[in-house]
């Protein structure tokens, strides 16, 4: 592994003697004693001791000079392992190797150790854990606001094809080496009670909440390590405790176990992250994780503020928070509350700072993910804050009466408050209302949220709406997970791509050098190689590296359409064995996803998919021609093995449904070919590889549209097209479930009887024809290897380096700090 200049001060001997101090004094091992995990845990305690010094020290600077901030609030933070990826941004990846193997161990085995910190369940998390490098990578002072979860995402593991969820204690006993607690940092959140009116001594009358309880929020510093510079920035991380160990007075009463009630209360708040993705629940405890999260960064924002001291009044000129999707949204509210009724301003000078504070990201059009709050709920657990949302309303409505007087259907239409048997809350109504920027996450999504989300608002609020396209890290999605490919990037066009990807198109011009294919394909059959020996460690399944890899690797949803992939593989199982003629090159279906644990139809997908394998793998009239892969536990660490060996990237969402994907980024900048709808961020991606080096398939978004509003007919495709008819009529015989048949049938359900949602079977003809075109040229090594490359070299404006300073730019208004 090739490493920039060390940012650093390094030496080998001291860093051993602090990871034998570590295994001693902090792990209680001896050299002797010590096995694998002992040994990573004190290897990370020495790094860690060096980046938290650092973290230290930039947070010392960036206040001395103080500049402007952004605070990245977010429920979600999906880091992935920290040491491999914060080796190379120190740029201490060779010479902790060497130090690690005096010490008679082997560095790539320790990182094996690391447990992924899974605080978040897909592509919101992870673009948040994106965006925090980026930031660092650059230089842009920010603070990353999320919550210590003691449980993350499930883990995930087949049972006779079944998922099942594990918990996941990701911190281990020990603790996680990386993390330091920052108890100086601590702030007391309150909750329930009520609002009392009373004089100041100015004679005014005021309101103030007066909570029922109080929890306490102790802070957890991540640290952030900025690529090939000296900055590291705090991945602020809250866990909920109770304010005292427990009641003295229960306690002397001789009730001890009712005595330690309310700590256990506390703790149940940040104990577990919420498992879905793109779906709201709108559980109690799941507000206040949020109240709890915004409560404690809202303050930890004003107490930097203050302590360098700034005025009130200058908030917004230094702080900006960004609102990553709703989740964070009473964080607008908390401010209002803190600024009138704890600083004493107007609703006017409140608003005025509080408005031009907030920004907001929505990430998503379904409607199932847009967050409503029964206000009940809010008026019971943060009854000033309702207070609050009802004023704002109150002036918003004010401002919609003079722009569309007389107009009630706007107005209801719009209004933050939706009426109905339980009124309820719009929290993205609140966010467009509160906020100086919305955006969107690609060009497309962006455009539907003005156009068909918030039409009105756009009218409203001219400028507000914009479009940030995401982006994907380099460094942990190129040079650390392939240093394969990253070592012949680095001979044809210099090592200084991770922190300008855009230079990559220096690679556009060696395409068609036979030279340059031959060795380009060969990294790829050895990552190929690399993943096929963890299946074949892990699953017991063998896989030949000639075959195409076929990878869809994202949650399971309905709209993603994991199983209009299986109808494909279903497809092609028929024409095996009742074409004599049909011919394919060898294809191996990789599926890597976790379902909601309440989401049945994605649970019946998994079972289905895992089914059609087991057949499938073993089955010898195919031939070996068709594989299946479900690759349990799908993780950041497993996409770092799986997307440089793709060859292939189904991006098959129904158009206008995917916001963005960021999979698409990662997998073609690896060197797959997209096979994908004009959804998300696939139009961009097209845009820059052209359409030559991309399957494009399937109704447009203003087609799927026009369907739906005619009525879409699931049955009509099924009777005119033989194959497909074969393919789903597969689902209701015990083919794969032998002696049980009807097993697999609420796909085929879903799909005929269930009105077909997501109009499956509308592009599945298509999705078909894009895939025998696949076939066709991968046979031809030479183009396939062209397009591969090209792929390469023209996505770098996928790197979230690029999203960041669009960011920036339009929004933020952040001067970069070179750390000293
Ligand atoms: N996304 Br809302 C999630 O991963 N979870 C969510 O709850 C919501 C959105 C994703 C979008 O589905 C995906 O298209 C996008 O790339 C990603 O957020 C980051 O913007």
């Amino acid at each position: 592994m090739t490493t920039r200049g060390q940012t650093q001060q390094f030496d080998k001997a001291l860093f051993k003697a602090s990871v034998e101090k570590h295994l001693v004094t902090t792990y209680a091992k001896t050299p002797e004693t010590a096995d694998s995990r002992s040994w990573y845990l004190a290897v990370g305690k020495a790094l860690a001791e060096i980046s938290t010094g650092s973290l230290l020290e930039t947070e010392k600077q960036i206040a001395e000079q103080n500049v402007r901030s952004v605070n990245y609030l977010s429920l979600e933070f999906l880091i992935g392992r920290l040491t491999g990826n914060n080796l190379i941004s120190m740029g201490l990846y060779e010479e902790v190797s060497a130090a690690v193997e005096e010490l008679g161990l082997n560095l790539t085995d320790l990182l094996e150790e690391e447990r992924d910190p899974a605080l978040g369940n897909g592509g919101l998390g992870r673009l948040a854990a994106c965006f925090m490098d980026s930031l660092a990578a650059q230089e842009y002072p920010a603070v990353g606001y999320g919550l210590h979860y003691e449980y993350g995402l499930f883990s995930q593991s087949f049972e006779g094809g079944h998922q099942v969820e594990v918990p996941d204690a990701w911190r281990g006993i020990e603790g996680y080496p990386w993390e330091v607690v920052r108890p100086e940092l601590g702030q007391t959140v309150g909750l329930f009670g009520s609002v009392e009116t009373y004089t100041d001594k100015a004679g005014t009358s005021c309101r103030r909440w007066v909570p029922a309880m109080t929890v306490e929020g102790v802070a957890w510093d991540l640290p952030i390590v900025g690529y090939d510079n000296k900055s590291v920035y705090p991945l602020r991380l809250w866990e909920c405790r109770s304010p005292a160990p427990f009641n003295l007075a229960r306690f002397n009463d001789g009730d001890y176990v009712g005595a330690q009630y309310g700590q256990l209360e506390a703790g149940n708040v940040t104990k577990v992250l919420y498992p879905n993705d793109n779906h709201d629940q709108g559980k109690t405890l799941r507000l206040m994780q949020q109240y709890f999260h915004c409560a404690c960064s809202v303050a930890d924002i004003l107490r930097r503020h203050f302590a360098a001291g700034n005025k009130i009044e200058d908030l917004a000129k230094l702080e900006s928070i960004q609102l990553n999707d709703t989740h964070p949204t009473i964080a607008i509210p908390e401010l209002m509350r803190i600024l009138i009724d704890e600083h004493k301003l107007g609703w006017d000078a409140a608003w005025a700072i509080s408005s031009k504070v907030f920004a907001y990201t929505n990430h998503t059009l379904l409607p199932e993910a847009l967050e409503r709050w029964s206000e009940s709920l809010i008026a019971d657990m943060l009854p000033r804050h309702m207070e609050i949302i009802f004023e704002i309303n109150h002036r918003f409505m004010t401002l919609v009466e003079e722009k569309w007087p007389g107009n009630n259907e706007i107005k209801r239409k719009l209004s933050i408050i939706e009426e109905g048997q339980q009124r309820m809350v719009r929290m993205a109504n609140l966010c467009v209302v509160s906020t100086y920027a919305v955006n969107g996450v690609a060009a497309l999504h962006s455009e539907l949220v003005k156009r068909d989300l918030f039409p009105e608002f756009n009218e409203l609020f001219p400028g507000r709406l914009h479009n940030v396209t995401n982006g994907v890290t380099p460094r942990r999605w190129l040079k650390f997970c392939n240093p394969g490919l990253t070592e012949l990037v680095n001979e044809k066009i210099g090592t200084e791509w991770p922190a300008k990807l855009e230079q990559l198109s220096g690679l556009a011009k060696f395409a068609e050098d036979k030279k340059f294919q031959k060795r380009y394909l060969a990294v790829k059959k050895d990552n190929k190689q690399r993943f096929a020996d963890w299946v074949q460690d892990n699953m017991g399944i063998e896989l030949d590296t000639n075959a195409i890899f076929d990878v869809q690797i994202k949650r399971l949803h309905e709209y993603k359409r994991q199983h209009l992939n299986l109808l494909h593989i279903l497809s092609l199982y028929h024409r095996l064995l009742n074409e004599p003629t049909f011919d394919m090159h060898p294809r191996v279906f990789i599926f890597a996803a976790k379902a909601a644990p309440g989401y049945a139809l994605a649970k019946d997908i998994i079972f289905a998919i895992n089914k059609v394998a087991d057949k499938v793998n073993n089955d010898p009239r195919l031939g070996g021609k068709l594989k299946v892969v479900f690759v349990p536990d799908y993780r950041v660490s497993l996409a770092e093995i799986i997307i440089p060996a793709a060859d292939v990237s189904e991006q098959i969402s129904t158009a206008g449904l995917e916001a963005s994907g960021t999979g698409n980024m990662k997998l073609a900048l690896n060197g797959a070919l997209t096979i994908g709808t004009m959804d998300g961020a696939n139009v961009e991606i097209r845009e820059e590889v052209g359409d030559e080096n991309i399957f494009i398939f399937g109704l447009l978004v203003d087609e799927v549209l026009k369907q739906k509003e005619e009525g879409h007919d699931p049955y009509r495709y099924y009777h005119a097209d033989s194959l497909l008819r074969a393919s789903l009529d597969l689902l209701n015989t015990d083919e794969f479930t032998p002696g049980n048949p009807g097993q697999l049938s609420a796909i085929r359900q879903n799909l005929l009887d269930g009105g077909d949602p997501y109009l499956v079977l509308a592009d599945f003809a298509d999705y078909v024809k894009a895939h025998e075109k696949i076939d066709a040229e991968y046979r031809d090594q030479a183009t396939w290897a062209r397009k591969t490359i090209l792929n390469t070299a023209l996505v770098g404006k996928f790197s979230s380096d690029r999203s960041i300073r669009d960011y920036v730019n339009n929004i933020w208004k952040l001067k970069a700090v070179s750390v000293k």
